[in-house]
């Protein structure tokens, strides 16, 4: 039985704020880098320390994992930053308060631009000042078009082929693997790996900063996940995620 570790970053400034961030390169919190270290130190202790270490090429979860690193005392194995973990790509909505669109659009919408399978956010054109589009970080084509803005199965149809080249391969071949990445990209490849349904998926919400074990045997099927850590914290957090989207009290 192999055990992968999936971590979403710390809690970022914009979560904070709670704006939409996409590929927006927003910094982590400051409690958002003690998310990290306890991260570090969670995983560490559950003796899961990590051979190699996938992360998106966004700065909040390159720091988060140099700071679980650090603590694991693991600086030295290779780190691979793959455009492919990056956050869903959330369109015209970066930078938008999600409670304030929730005031404007509604709630009912505001769940769908977040939650649903096949619906893209509003697009984002290629002469908004926010446009990714000159950053020297993507040039590949496929990255080119994502930045318009994505649905999740677009995030899925390019995390798959990431974890099936890259990550999968190491975790077969007894390595330990953490991907440190983000709540829709971990969404996207928890999809495929648990083959859960569009309807499934939807429920899902990830906290920041908390390690994600998964359970696979040698097929790569799910045998069990959980989180590390205590679990009544990581209730309370995972509600706060899905009540970001809601209007404010
Ligand atoms: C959040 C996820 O991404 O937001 O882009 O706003 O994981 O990089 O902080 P992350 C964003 P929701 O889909 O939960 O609204």
């Amino acid at each position: 039985m192999k055990k992968l570790v999936l971590l979403r970053h710390g809690q970022s400034v914009w979560n904070l704020e709670n704006r939409f961030t996409g590929w927006t390169d927003v910094e982590l919190s400051p409690a958002g880098l003690l998310e990290a270290v306890e991260a570090g130190r969670l995983i560490k202790d559950a003796g899961l320390l990590p051979d190699i270490a996938y992360t998106s090429v966004l700065q909040r979860a390159i720091k988060t994992l140099w700071l679980g690193l650090e603590v694991c005392e693991r600086m030295w194995i290779p780190t691979v930053p793959d455009w492919r973990l990056n956050e869903r790509h959330y369109g015209a909505l970066q930078g938008l308060d999600k409670a304030e669109t929730a005031a404007k659009y509604g709630e009912q919408q505001v769940l769908v631009w977040r939650r649903s399978y096949d619906t893209a956010p509003p697009l984002l054109a290629e002469s908004d000042p926010r446009s990714e589009r000159h950053d020297p970080r993507y040039e590949q084509t496929e990255a080119l078009k994502a930045m318009a803005g994505e649905t999740l199965e677009d995030t899925v149809a390019r995390v798959v082929p990431l974890w099936e080249q890259a990550m999968a391969p190491m975790v077969q071949s007894g390595r330990q693997v953490l991907v440190v990445a983000h709540g829709n990209s971990l969404r996207a490849l928890i999809k495929h790996l648990g083959r859960h349904t569009r309807e499934e998926i939807m429920e899902l919400n990830i906290p920041t900063g908390i390690p994600l074990i998964y359970e696979l045997d040698d097929q790569g099927s799910v045998l069990d996940h959980y989180y590390l850590g205590d679990p009544d914290k990581v209730a309370v957090l995972t509600q706060a995620v899905a009540n970001q989207g809601r209007l404010q009290s």
